[in-house]
Protein backbone atom coordinates (compact mmCIF):
# COMPACT_ATOMS: atom_id res chain seq x y z
CA UNK A 1 0.00 0.00 0.00
CA UNK A 2 0.64 3.53 -0.77
CA UNK A 3 1.95 5.38 2.65
CA UNK A 4 -0.52 7.25 4.56
CA UNK A 5 -1.25 11.02 3.14
CA UNK A 6 -2.21 13.71 5.86
CA UNK A 7 -4.88 15.98 5.02
CA UNK A 8 -6.31 19.03 6.71
CA UNK A 9 -9.71 20.38 6.18
CA UNK A 10 -10.67 23.77 7.81
CA UNK A 11 -13.98 24.88 8.31
CA UNK A 12 -14.65 21.17 8.80
CA UNK A 13 -17.70 21.73 10.62
CA UNK A 14 -19.06 23.76 7.71
CA UNK A 15 -21.34 22.78 5.09
CA UNK A 16 -18.70 22.21 2.24
CA UNK A 17 -16.76 20.43 5.07
CA UNK A 18 -19.92 17.63 5.49
CA UNK A 19 -19.74 16.92 2.08
CA UNK A 20 -16.12 16.59 1.19
CA UNK A 21 -14.91 14.78 4.59
CA UNK A 22 -16.87 11.34 4.03
CA UNK A 23 -15.29 11.51 0.15
CA UNK A 24 -11.84 12.46 1.13
CA UNK A 25 -12.09 9.21 3.89
CA UNK A 26 -13.04 7.21 1.17
CA UNK A 27 -10.31 7.69 -0.66
CA UNK A 28 -11.63 9.59 -3.47
CA UNK A 29 -9.12 13.24 -3.23
CA UNK A 30 -5.70 10.90 -3.77
CA UNK A 31 -7.19 7.16 -4.60
CA UNK A 32 -8.60 4.34 -3.69
CA UNK A 33 -5.34 2.77 -2.09
CA UNK A 34 -4.17 5.42 -0.14
CA UNK A 35 -4.56 5.51 3.53
CA UNK A 36 -5.63 8.71 4.87
CA UNK A 37 -5.30 10.87 7.97
CA UNK A 38 -7.59 13.80 8.93
CA UNK A 39 -7.36 16.72 10.67
CA UNK A 40 -9.82 19.05 11.26
CA UNK A 41 -9.49 22.91 12.09
CA UNK A 42 -12.26 25.06 13.21
CA UNK A 43 -12.80 28.42 15.08
CA UNK A 44 -13.63 27.11 19.05
CA UNK A 45 -17.39 27.57 18.98
CA UNK A 46 -17.73 24.97 15.91
CA UNK A 47 -15.08 22.21 17.55
CA UNK A 48 -18.41 20.12 19.01
CA UNK A 49 -19.81 20.41 15.59
CA UNK A 50 -16.33 19.19 14.69
CA UNK A 51 -15.84 16.37 16.78
CA UNK A 52 -19.56 15.24 16.06
CA UNK A 53 -18.78 14.78 12.09
CA UNK A 54 -15.67 13.07 13.15
CA UNK A 55 -18.10 10.53 14.99
CA UNK A 56 -19.89 9.75 11.72
CA UNK A 57 -16.60 9.17 9.84
CA UNK A 58 -15.63 7.21 12.84
CA UNK A 59 -18.73 5.31 12.11
CA UNK A 60 -18.59 4.59 8.55
CA UNK A 61 -15.61 2.45 9.22
CA UNK A 62 -13.69 3.49 6.16
CA UNK A 63 -11.00 1.07 5.87
CA UNK A 64 -8.75 3.89 4.24
CA UNK A 65 -9.03 6.20 7.53
CA UNK A 66 -6.29 5.83 9.82
CA UNK A 67 -6.97 8.70 12.50
CA UNK A 68 -8.96 12.19 13.00
CA UNK A 69 -7.43 14.91 15.08
CA UNK A 70 -9.97 17.59 15.63
CA UNK A 71 -8.98 21.15 17.00
CA UNK A 72 -9.04 24.65 16.89
CA UNK A 73 -4.90 25.42 16.73
CA UNK A 74 -3.98 26.14 13.40
CA UNK A 75 0.25 25.03 14.15
CA UNK A 76 -1.49 21.51 14.98
CA UNK A 77 -3.58 20.83 12.15
CA UNK A 78 -1.05 21.45 9.64
CA UNK A 79 1.91 19.96 11.54
CA UNK A 80 2.98 17.09 8.90
CA UNK A 81 0.18 18.31 5.93
CA UNK A 82 0.79 16.69 2.86
CA UNK A 83 -2.67 18.11 1.25
CA UNK A 84 -4.28 21.50 3.09
CA UNK A 85 -8.39 22.27 1.86
CA UNK A 86 -9.03 26.08 3.42
CA UNK A 87 -12.71 25.94 3.08
CA UNK A 88 -13.21 27.85 6.44
CA UNK A 89 -13.52 31.75 5.70
CA UNK A 90 -15.13 35.05 6.76
CA UNK A 91 -17.92 35.07 4.75
CA UNK A 92 -19.59 38.59 3.13
CA UNK A 93 -22.24 40.13 5.27
CA UNK A 94 -25.09 42.40 4.54
CA UNK A 95 -23.02 45.98 4.59
CA UNK A 96 -19.81 44.78 4.27
CA UNK A 97 -17.21 46.18 2.02
CA UNK A 98 -15.43 44.50 0.14
CA UNK A 99 -12.33 45.98 1.90
CA UNK A 100 -13.44 44.69 5.27
CA UNK A 101 -13.75 41.49 3.71
CA UNK A 102 -10.26 40.67 2.93
CA UNK A 103 -9.15 42.09 6.07
CA UNK A 104 -11.54 39.83 8.04
CA UNK A 105 -9.96 36.98 5.33
CA UNK A 106 -6.61 38.30 6.33
CA UNK A 107 -6.85 37.66 10.02
CA UNK A 108 -7.53 33.64 9.21
CA UNK A 109 -4.88 33.13 5.99
CA UNK A 110 -2.29 34.82 7.48
CA UNK A 111 -1.75 32.84 10.94
CA UNK A 112 -2.81 29.43 8.29
CA UNK A 113 0.30 30.01 5.55
CA UNK A 114 3.08 30.54 9.17
CA UNK A 115 1.32 26.88 10.48
CA UNK A 116 1.86 25.64 7.42
CA UNK A 117 5.24 27.06 6.63
CA UNK A 118 6.31 26.29 10.54
CA UNK A 119 4.79 22.21 9.94
CA UNK A 120 3.72 21.17 7.21
CA UNK A 121 5.19 18.42 5.21
CA UNK A 122 7.90 18.77 2.18
CA UNK A 123 5.56 18.22 -0.29
CA UNK A 124 2.40 19.94 1.19
CA UNK A 125 -0.35 20.43 -1.75
CA UNK A 126 -2.56 24.29 -0.53
CA UNK A 127 -6.37 24.48 -2.09
CA UNK A 128 -7.89 27.81 -1.32
CA UNK A 129 -11.87 27.04 -1.15
CA UNK A 130 -12.89 29.96 0.90
CA UNK A 131 -13.85 33.09 -0.61
CA UNK A 132 -12.68 35.31 -1.95
CA UNK A 133 -10.10 32.54 -2.87
CA UNK A 134 -7.68 33.80 -5.31
CA UNK A 135 -6.48 36.35 -2.81
CA UNK A 136 -6.80 34.46 0.37
CA UNK A 137 -4.58 31.29 -1.48
CA UNK A 138 -1.94 34.79 -2.21
CA UNK A 139 -2.39 35.86 1.41
CA UNK A 140 -1.47 32.31 2.55
CA UNK A 141 1.52 32.14 0.23
CA UNK A 142 2.68 35.21 1.28
CA UNK A 143 3.16 33.96 4.77
CA UNK A 144 4.91 30.15 3.69
CA UNK A 145 7.97 31.31 2.13
CA UNK A 146 9.68 28.24 2.61
CA UNK A 147 7.20 26.26 0.65
CA UNK A 148 7.29 26.38 -3.26
CA UNK A 149 4.60 29.25 -4.34
CA UNK A 150 3.41 26.75 -7.07
CA UNK A 151 2.00 25.02 -4.10
CA UNK A 152 -0.46 27.70 -3.23
CA UNK A 153 -3.55 27.17 -5.68
CA UNK A 154 -7.08 28.57 -5.74
CA UNK A 155 -10.50 26.74 -6.40
CA UNK A 156 -12.00 27.76 -9.65
CA UNK A 157 -12.80 24.07 -10.93
CA UNK A 158 -16.67 24.19 -9.35
CA UNK A 159 -16.55 26.74 -12.47
CA UNK A 160 -15.10 24.80 -14.65
CA UNK A 161 -17.38 21.90 -13.85
CA UNK A 162 -20.35 24.22 -14.60
CA UNK A 163 -19.38 25.31 -17.42
CA UNK A 164 -18.53 22.00 -18.82
CA UNK A 165 -22.29 20.81 -18.24
CA UNK A 166 -23.80 23.84 -19.55
CA UNK A 167 -21.76 23.20 -22.53
CA UNK A 168 -22.81 19.17 -22.47
CA UNK A 169 -26.50 20.47 -22.24
CA UNK A 170 -26.39 22.76 -25.38
CA UNK A 171 -25.00 20.74 -27.51
CA UNK A 172 -26.55 17.60 -25.96
CA UNK A 173 -23.08 15.31 -25.72
CA UNK A 174 -21.85 13.98 -22.44
CA UNK A 175 -19.15 16.08 -20.16
CA UNK A 176 -16.43 13.42 -21.73
CA UNK A 177 -17.04 14.74 -25.26
CA UNK A 178 -15.58 17.98 -24.21
CA UNK A 179 -11.91 18.93 -24.07
CA UNK A 180 -9.61 21.81 -23.58
CA UNK A 181 -12.39 24.37 -21.52
CA UNK A 182 -10.93 27.08 -19.63
CA UNK A 183 -11.79 29.42 -16.62
CA UNK A 184 -10.04 32.45 -16.36
CA UNK A 185 -9.22 35.07 -14.00
CA UNK A 186 -11.17 35.18 -10.44
CA UNK A 187 -13.18 32.81 -8.75
CA UNK A 188 -16.15 35.51 -9.02
CA UNK A 189 -18.66 37.07 -11.02
CA UNK A 190 -15.61 38.85 -13.60
CA UNK A 191 -14.26 34.83 -14.18
CA UNK A 192 -14.06 34.04 -17.94
CA UNK A 193 -15.27 30.87 -18.88
CA UNK A 194 -13.43 30.39 -22.51
CA UNK A 195 -15.02 28.08 -25.25
CA UNK A 196 -12.68 29.51 -28.45
CA UNK A 197 -9.89 26.23 -27.08
CA UNK A 198 -12.21 24.33 -26.33
CA UNK A 199 -13.17 20.98 -28.58
CA UNK A 200 -16.45 18.98 -28.68
CA UNK A 201 -15.79 15.93 -30.53
CA UNK A 202 -12.79 16.73 -32.29
CA UNK A 203 -14.35 20.21 -33.71
CA UNK A 204 -14.31 23.86 -32.53
CA UNK A 205 -16.95 24.58 -29.61
CA UNK A 206 -17.33 28.38 -30.02
CA UNK A 207 -18.57 27.54 -33.48
CA UNK A 208 -20.72 25.20 -32.43
CA UNK A 209 -22.82 27.43 -30.59
CA UNK A 210 -24.50 30.85 -31.28
CA UNK A 211 -22.03 34.11 -30.53
CA UNK A 212 -25.14 35.37 -28.98
CA UNK A 213 -25.56 31.98 -26.79
CA UNK A 214 -21.87 32.24 -25.49
CA UNK A 215 -21.80 35.95 -24.78
CA UNK A 216 -25.76 36.24 -23.10
CA UNK A 217 -26.33 32.92 -21.88
CA UNK A 218 -23.25 30.81 -21.47
CA UNK A 219 -20.30 33.18 -19.68
CA UNK A 220 -23.25 34.70 -16.93
CA UNK A 221 -25.13 31.40 -16.20
CA UNK A 222 -21.59 30.15 -15.17
CA UNK A 223 -20.59 33.17 -13.91
CA UNK A 224 -23.63 33.53 -11.76
CA UNK A 225 -24.90 29.94 -10.57
CA UNK A 226 -23.68 30.74 -7.32
CA UNK A 227 -25.90 33.11 -6.94
CA UNK A 228 -28.82 31.04 -8.33
CA UNK A 229 -27.99 27.94 -6.23
CA UNK A 230 -28.05 30.51 -3.65
CA UNK A 231 -31.27 31.53 -4.40
CA UNK A 232 -32.95 28.33 -5.25
CA UNK A 233 -31.29 25.92 -2.20
CA UNK A 234 -31.36 28.99 0.13
CA UNK A 235 -27.86 27.48 0.99
CA UNK A 236 -24.80 28.36 -0.86
CA UNK A 237 -22.83 25.59 -3.07
CA UNK A 238 -21.84 22.44 -1.15
CA UNK A 239 -21.85 19.24 -2.63
CA UNK A 240 -20.91 20.50 -6.17
CA UNK A 241 -18.06 22.86 -4.22
CA UNK A 242 -17.02 19.65 -2.11
CA UNK A 243 -16.97 17.67 -5.01
CA UNK A 244 -14.56 20.26 -7.22
CA UNK A 245 -12.09 20.43 -4.23
CA UNK A 246 -12.00 16.64 -4.60
CA UNK A 247 -11.64 16.44 -8.43
CA UNK A 248 -8.61 19.87 -7.52
CA UNK A 249 -6.52 17.86 -5.80
CA UNK A 250 -6.87 14.19 -7.62
CA UNK A 251 -6.23 15.71 -11.14
CA UNK A 252 -3.30 17.93 -9.20
CA UNK A 253 -2.08 13.93 -7.84
CA UNK A 254 -2.39 12.35 -10.89
CA UNK A 255 -2.49 14.15 -13.91
CA UNK A 256 -4.92 15.45 -16.78
CA UNK A 257 -5.48 13.11 -19.47
CA UNK A 258 -3.16 13.46 -22.39
CA UNK A 259 -5.26 15.93 -25.13
CA UNK A 260 -6.76 18.00 -22.27
CA UNK A 261 -6.46 20.48 -19.88
CA UNK A 262 -8.68 21.81 -17.09
CA UNK A 263 -8.79 25.09 -14.80
CA UNK A 264 -6.98 25.96 -11.59
CA UNK A 265 -6.43 29.37 -10.10
CA UNK A 266 -2.36 29.01 -9.25
CA UNK A 267 0.61 31.59 -9.16
CA UNK A 268 1.49 33.77 -12.94
CA UNK A 269 4.62 33.60 -14.18
CA UNK A 270 3.47 36.27 -16.41
CA UNK A 271 2.41 34.22 -19.45
CA UNK A 272 -1.23 36.32 -20.85
CA UNK A 273 -0.30 39.44 -19.48
CA UNK A 274 -1.34 38.23 -15.98
CA UNK A 275 0.88 40.07 -13.51
CA UNK A 276 3.59 37.59 -12.42
CA UNK A 277 2.59 36.17 -8.46
CA UNK A 278 -1.12 36.74 -8.91
CA UNK A 279 -2.96 33.79 -7.84
CA UNK A 280 -5.15 33.68 -11.18
CA UNK A 281 -7.32 30.98 -13.09
CA UNK A 282 -5.54 29.64 -16.11
CA UNK A 283 -5.80 26.16 -18.32
CA UNK A 284 -3.49 24.43 -16.29
CA UNK A 285 -2.44 20.69 -17.27
CA UNK A 286 -1.56 18.12 -14.14
CA UNK A 287 2.04 16.29 -14.84
CA UNK A 288 4.40 14.17 -12.30
CA UNK A 289 2.19 16.24 -9.23
CA UNK A 290 2.52 19.74 -10.66
CA UNK A 291 0.17 22.12 -12.37
CA UNK A 292 1.56 24.05 -15.41
CA UNK A 293 -0.64 27.00 -17.23
CA UNK A 294 -0.75 26.26 -20.89
CA UNK A 295 1.52 28.32 -22.78
CA UNK A 296 0.71 29.65 -26.50
CA UNK A 297 -2.69 30.03 -26.81
CA UNK A 298 -3.70 32.78 -29.34
CA UNK A 299 -5.94 34.90 -27.41
CA UNK A 300 -9.08 36.79 -29.46
CA UNK A 301 -9.76 39.99 -28.94
CA UNK A 302 -13.61 39.00 -27.01
CA UNK A 303 -11.22 36.78 -24.85
CA UNK A 304 -8.52 39.28 -23.72
CA UNK A 305 -11.32 41.79 -23.05
CA UNK A 306 -12.79 39.74 -19.90
CA UNK A 307 -9.89 37.97 -18.97
CA UNK A 308 -8.40 41.68 -18.44
CA UNK A 309 -11.47 42.85 -16.59
CA UNK A 310 -11.55 39.91 -14.10
CA UNK A 311 -7.09 40.18 -13.87
CA UNK A 312 -7.92 43.52 -12.70
CA UNK A 313 -10.15 43.24 -9.59
CA UNK A 314 -7.39 40.22 -8.95
CA UNK A 315 -5.04 43.33 -9.22
CA UNK A 316 -7.26 45.50 -6.65
CA UNK A 317 -7.45 42.84 -4.36
CA UNK A 318 -3.70 42.38 -4.23
CA UNK A 319 -3.54 45.90 -3.48
CA UNK A 320 -5.78 45.85 -1.00
CA UNK A 321 -4.54 43.24 1.16
CA UNK A 322 -1.02 45.03 0.48
CA UNK A 323 -2.53 48.19 2.07
CA UNK A 324 -3.77 46.31 4.74
CA UNK A 325 -0.33 44.78 5.67
CA UNK A 326 -1.43 41.32 4.71
CA UNK A 327 0.95 40.19 2.18
P1 LIG B 1 -19.98 27.47 6.21
O1 LIG B 1 -20.26 28.81 6.81
O2 LIG B 1 -21.03 26.42 6.23
O3 LIG B 1 -18.69 26.85 6.92
C1 LIG B 1 -17.53 27.58 7.14
C2 LIG B 1 -16.86 27.00 8.36
O4 LIG B 1 -15.59 27.62 8.50
C3 LIG B 1 -17.64 27.27 9.65
O5 LIG B 1 -17.87 26.04 10.32
C4 LIG B 1 -16.70 28.17 10.45
O6 LIG B 1 -16.77 27.94 11.85
C5 LIG B 1 -15.35 27.78 9.88
N1 LIG B 1 -14.29 28.77 10.08
C6 LIG B 1 -14.37 30.12 10.07
N2 LIG B 1 -13.19 30.67 10.36
C7 LIG B 1 -12.33 29.65 10.54
C8 LIG B 1 -10.95 29.58 10.89
N3 LIG B 1 -10.25 30.68 11.11
N4 LIG B 1 -10.39 28.37 10.99
C9 LIG B 1 -11.10 27.25 10.79
N5 LIG B 1 -12.41 27.25 10.50
C10 LIG B 1 -13.01 28.43 10.36
O7 LIG B 1 -19.48 27.77 4.72
P2 LIG B 1 -19.38 26.76 3.50
O8 LIG B 1 -20.66 26.76 2.78
O9 LIG B 1 -18.82 25.48 3.94
O10 LIG B 1 -18.36 27.55 2.55
C11 LIG B 1 -17.01 27.74 2.95
C12 LIG B 1 -16.33 28.73 2.02
O11 LIG B 1 -16.30 28.25 0.68
C13 LIG B 1 -16.99 30.10 1.96
O12 LIG B 1 -15.99 31.09 2.04
C14 LIG B 1 -17.60 30.11 0.58
O13 LIG B 1 -17.75 31.41 0.08
C15 LIG B 1 -16.61 29.31 -0.19
N6 LIG B 1 -17.03 28.76 -1.49
C16 LIG B 1 -16.11 28.70 -2.49
C17 LIG B 1 -16.40 28.16 -3.72
C18 LIG B 1 -15.37 28.10 -4.81
O14 LIG B 1 -15.73 27.66 -5.90
N7 LIG B 1 -14.11 28.49 -4.61
C19 LIG B 1 -17.75 27.64 -4.02
C20 LIG B 1 -18.55 27.32 -2.80
C21 LIG B 1 -18.39 28.29 -1.67
O15 LIG B 1 -19.19 29.42 -1.93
Amino acid sequence: TPSPVTVTVTGAAGQIGYALLFRIASGQLIGPDTPINLKLLEIPKAVTAAEGTAMELTDCAFPLLRSIDVTDDARRAFDGTNVALLVGARPRTQGMERGDLLEANGGIFKPQGEAINAGAAEDVRVLAVGNPANTNALITQAHAPDVPAERFTAMTRLDHNRALAQLAAKLDVGVNDIRKLAIWGNHSATQYPDLFHAEVGGKNAAEQVEQSWLADEFIPTVAKRGAAIIEARGASSAASAANAAIDHVHTWVNGTAEGDWTSAGVVSDGSYGVPEGLISSFPVTARDGRYEIVQGLDIDPFSRERIDASVAELTEERDTVRRLGYI
